[in-house]
């Protein structure tokens, strides 16, 4: 049993997944439970921050290598529009302390929540 995250395992090829693109510094691969049309995950390569504040307060410059690499992804898997979801805490549902930002598209127009 690997003390790495399952996302690592992923990357690492341990758990089969399709990296659907990829940046020097994070991956995105397709949700194994959809919740949206599109529905894909965008995530650091390091398993070093839990969660986007982590990530924002220790690395601001890969945080936006996240946000980049979710709107190319959004734009070659959708028409470009797209909710970022960072579930933070288990009581908000996160349940891989590896941070990475749900990717939702497609047909979201009757469900804003703003
Ligand atoms: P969260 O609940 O925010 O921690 O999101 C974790 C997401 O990861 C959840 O929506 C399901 C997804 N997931 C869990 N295991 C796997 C897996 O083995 N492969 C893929 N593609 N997704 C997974």
């Amino acid at each position: 049993m690997s003390g790495h995250s399952i996302f690592t395992r992923i990357l690492d090829g341990d758990i089969p997944s399709e990296i659907i693109a990829e940046t020097e510094n994070a991956f995105a691969i397709r949700d194994i439970a959809p919740k949206a049309p599109v529905h894909l995950l965008v995530i650091p390569k390091t398993e070093e921050y839990r969660n986007v504040v982590e990530l924002a307060a220790g690395d601001p410059d890969l945080m936006a290598e996240l946000v980049g690499l979710a709107n190319t992804v959004a734009a070659e898997h959708s028409d470009g529009d797209f909710r970022l979801v960072f579930n933070t805490g288990p009581n908000a549902g996160q349940t891989i302390f590896h941070v990475h930002a749900h990717v939702l598209a497609g047909g979201l127009e009757e469900k804003s929540i703003g």
